[in-house]
C-alpha cells in the first residue's frame, strides 16, 4: 500500500513538475570566441596578412569544436592497441590506432599545422600564424600536438643538420600538406637509466658493412605509430669502446618500418599506461640491430637534438596555453549556467575571484608564448627592420633564453589553474564522462613532458651563463617598456623596471656567491623572468588602441604582485631542508 502511495506520488510530481536538469557548458567558434586571439593578430600581424589569416583562423576555430573534435573523441574512446603477435605466432609488434587519431594526422597535414612553419608564407610572422592554429587545435587533439610536436623538432633538426638526402626525403614528407605523403616523427631520447640525464644513455651504435645498428632500450617513446624518429646512441670503436658521458652520443636517424612495412629490428615491450594522454600510443622499445643513419658531428648528439627539444617545448607551452583557454571557457561559460544560491555561480564573490585570477595568469601564458612565438619566426626569417627592433644575434640569444622560460611557467600555471577551475564544475567535474577529469589529467603532462620544471629552470641557468643573454633581455624588456606612451599605465610601467632592476640585483649577487647559490634560485628566476616578459608584452598590448577590451584592466591587476619573486639564499635553511626530508 504504502509503495503504490509513493509511486502515485512520484508519477504525480513527474507530471505536474518540471524536472531540473543542468544545462552544459557549450563551445562555440573558438576563434570568433576569443577576443584575445583576433586583438593580439590584428595589431601583430601586417595588413596584408590580416584577411587571409582572420579567415582561416574562422574556419579553422569552427572545425576544432565539430568535425575535428569528433576525431578526438573517438580516439580517446579507442586508445592504442599493441598487438605483439600474428595468429601464427610470428612477433610483429603492430600498434593499432582508432580512425580518429588517424584523421587527425590527415587534418593536421591539410591544415598545415606543420607545413605553416616551413613554407613561410607570411615570412617572419609564419611561426605566429601557425601556433595560432596549434593553440586552437591542441585542446581538440587528443594530444596529436605532442607528435606533431616532435615532427616540427625533427623538421627543424634536418634543416639544420640534415645531408641533402634527408632534406629531399625525410623533411619534404615532415612539412608536407599532403595527408597522403604526411610523416610524423618520434624523439627517442629517454632511457631507463636517466630521464633527464641522458648522459647515462647506454644504447650503442654499431657501424656495420650495410650502415649503422642499434642496439638498446629507449624507455618513452611516444608517436611510435610514426614513420621516423630521432634518437640518441653511444657509437662503439671498432674495439667496442665508448666514450662515456654525454659528449660521447651522437644522433641518428631512423625509419620505423622497412620495405615490407615491418619493425625496423625493435620489438615493442609494451604501450605505457600512463595517468592521461591515453589516445597517444607512448611505448618502451628494445633496439635490437635497428638500422640508422648517422645525423650530424660524432659527439654533437646531444647539442644537435637541442635544436629539436627547443621546438618541442615551444609546442609544450602553445598547447599548455591552449588547454588553459579551454578549460577557462568551459568555466566561464558553466558558472553563467549554473545557478546555486539564488544566483549564478558567476556573481558569487570567491568563484568570481577563481575565474578572474585564473584569466590573467591565462593573459600572461598567452603573451609570453606568443612573444617567443615571434621570436623564432623573426630568427627563421630574419629581416633587418624587424618588429622587435633586434639584431639577429639578439634574437637568438632572447629565443634560447625563453624557450625554457615559457615551458616551465605555462605548464605550472596550467597545471595549477586546472585544479582550480576543476572546482567550479565541483561534482560533475569529477565525473568522467564531463571530459574535466580528462583534462586535469592531461593537463598535469605539461610539467613533465620534454622537461621537468626543476630540469628546465637549469637550463635556464646554463642559457643566462653561456651567452649573456640576460643582458638582451634586460636591453629588450626597458625598451619595450620605454616605448610605451600610455599615461594610464605609466604607473605600471614604472612598477616593472623597478621590478627588473631588483630581478637583476638579486642575479648579480647570486653570481658572485657560489653556484649553489644560483641553482637553489633557478626556479624564482625562471617565474620572475616570465612575469616580468610577460607583464611587458601585456603593457604593450593594453597600450594599443586595438587592444583586447579589458587588457588595461587585466595588466594592472597582474602587476599588483611583484614579478620578481625570489626567496634570498639561506645555506642554513637547504641545510634543514635537507635534513627534514630524510
Ligand atoms: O622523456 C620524456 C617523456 C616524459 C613522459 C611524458 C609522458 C608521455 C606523454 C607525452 C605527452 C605529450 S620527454 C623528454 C624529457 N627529457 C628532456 O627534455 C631532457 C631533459 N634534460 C635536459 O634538458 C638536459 O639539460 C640535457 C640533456 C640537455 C643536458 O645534458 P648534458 O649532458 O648536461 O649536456 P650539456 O653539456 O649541458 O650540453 C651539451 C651541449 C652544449 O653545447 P656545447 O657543446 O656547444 O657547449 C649545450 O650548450 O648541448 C647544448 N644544449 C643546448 N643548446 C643543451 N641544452 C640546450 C638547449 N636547450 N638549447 C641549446
Amino acid at each position: 500500500m504504502i509503495t503504490y502511495i509513493a509511486k502515485t506520488e512520484l508519477l504525480f510530481q513527474h507530471l505536474h513538475m518540471k524536472e531540473f536538469i543542468q544545462k552544459a557548458p557549450v563551445l562555440k567558434n573558438q576563434y570568433e570566441d576569443d577576443d584575445l586571439l583576433k586583438s593580439f593578430l590584428a595589431i601583430k600581424l601586417p595588413k596584408k596578412h590580416q584577411r587571409i589569416v582572420s579567415r582561416d583562423l574562422a574556419d579553422f576555430g569552427e572545425r576544432v569544436v565539430s568535425d575535428i573534435q569528433e576525431m578526438a573523441r573517438d580516439a580517446e574512446r579507442n586508445p592504442p592497441e599493441l598487438v605483439a603477435f600474428d595468429p601464427w605466432g610470428n612477433r610483429i609488434d603492430r600498434v593499432i590506432t582508432s580512425s580518429g587519431w588517424e584523421n587527425l594526422a590527415r587534418v593536421s597535414a591539410s591544415e598545415g599545422l606543420v607545413s605553416l612553419g616551413y613554407t613561410r608564407d607570411f615570412g617572419a610572422y609564419s611561426r605566429m600564424v601557425q601556433f595560432a592554429k596549434l593553440y586552437l587545435f591542441h585542446p581538440s587533439s587528443a594530444f596529436f600536438s605532442c607528435p606533431l610536436a616532435m615532427t616540427d623538432g625533427a623538421a627543424k633538426l634536418i634543416e639544420i643538420y640534415g645531408t641533402p638526402e634527408l632534406k629531399q626525403k625525410a623533411f619534404a614528407h615532415l612539412t608536407s600538406s599532403d595527408p597522403d605523403t604526411f610523416w610524423t616523427s618520434g624523439q627517442w631520447m629517454t632511457e631507463r637509466t636517466g630521464g633527464s640525464d641522458v648522459s647515462h644513455t647506454e644504447t650503442v651504435a654499431e657501424e656495420t658493412k650495410d650502415g649503422w645498428r642499434l642496439y638498446g632500450t629507449k624507455w618513452f617513446c611516444s608517436a611510435i605509430t610514426a614513420q621516423m624518429s630521432m634518437a640518441l646512441a653511444r657509437i662503439k670503436d671498432k674495439d667496442g669502446k665508448t666514450i662515456p658521458g654525454s659528449r660521447g652520443l651522437s644522433l641518428f636517424y631512423i625509419e620505423l618500418k622497412n620495405e615490407n612495412s615491418e619493425n625496423n629490428n625493435f620489438e615493442i615491450i609494451r604501450i605505457k599506461e600512463k595517468l592521461g594522454t591515453n589516445a597517444l600510443p607512448t611505448a618502451e622499445i628494445i633496439l635490437r640491430g635497428t638500422k640508422a643513419t648517422l645525423v650530424g658531428n660524432v659527439g654533437d648528439g646531444v647539442k644537435n637534438i637541442s635544436s629539436m627539444f627547443n621546438i618541442t617545448r615551444l609546442y609544450n607551452a602553445i598547447t599548455s596555453v591552449g588547454a588553459f583557454r579551454r578549460i577557462l571557457a568551459l568555466a566561464v561559460d558553466y558558472s553563467d549556467k549554473r545557478s546555486a544560491f539564488n544566483k549564478a555561480i558567476g556573481q558569487h564573490p570567491l568563484n568570481i575571484a577563481v575565474l578572474a585570477t585564473a584569466k590573467i595568469d591565462y593573459h600572461a601564458c598567452f603573451h609570453l608564448t606568443f612573444l617567443v612565438s615571434e621570436l623564432l619566426g623573426n630568427d627563421e626569417i630574419y629581416e633587418k627592420d624587424n618588429a622587435l627592433e633586434l639584431e639577429h644575434e639578439d634574437i637568438k640569444k632572447l629565443l634560447r633564453l625563453l624557450t625554457p622560460v615559457a615551458k616551465l611557467y605555462t605548464a605550472k600555471k596550467v597545471c595549477r589553474a586546472t585544479s582550480e577551475l576543476l572546482e567550479v564544475f565541483a561534482g560533475v567535474g569529477y565525473i568522467e564522462d564531463s571530459g574535466i577529469p580528462r583534462l586535469y589529467r592531461d593537463n598535469q603532462v605539461f610539467s613533465i613532458w620534454e622537461g621537468t620544471t626543476n630540469v628546465l629552470s637549469l637550463d635556464l641557468l646554463r642559457a643566462m651563463k653561456k651567452d649573456y643573454s640576460f643582458a638582451v633581455f634586460v636591453k629588450f624588456i626597458q625598451h619595450k617598456i620605454k616605448k610605451i606612451q600610455s599615461a594610464d599605465l605609466q604607473h605600471e610601467c614604472t612598477r616593472l623596471l623597478a621590478s627588473l632592476d631588483e630581478l637583476m640585483n638579486s642575479i648579480e649577487n647570486s653570481i658572485l656567491n657560489a653556484d649553489i647559490e644560483l641553482e637553489t634560485k633557478a626556479r624564482d628566476i625562471a617565474f620572475s623572468i616570465g612575469n616580468i616578459a610577460a607583464a611587458a608584452c601585456m603593457l604593450e598590448h593594453a597600450a594599443n588602441e586595438n587592444a583586447q577590451g579589458n587588457a588595461a584592466e587585466v595588466v594592472k591587476m597582474f602587476l599588483e604582485k611583484n614579478p620578481t619573486q625570489i626567496e634570498p639564499f639561506d645555506q642554513n635553511r637547504l641545510d634543514k631542508w635537507q635534513r627534514i626530508i630524510l
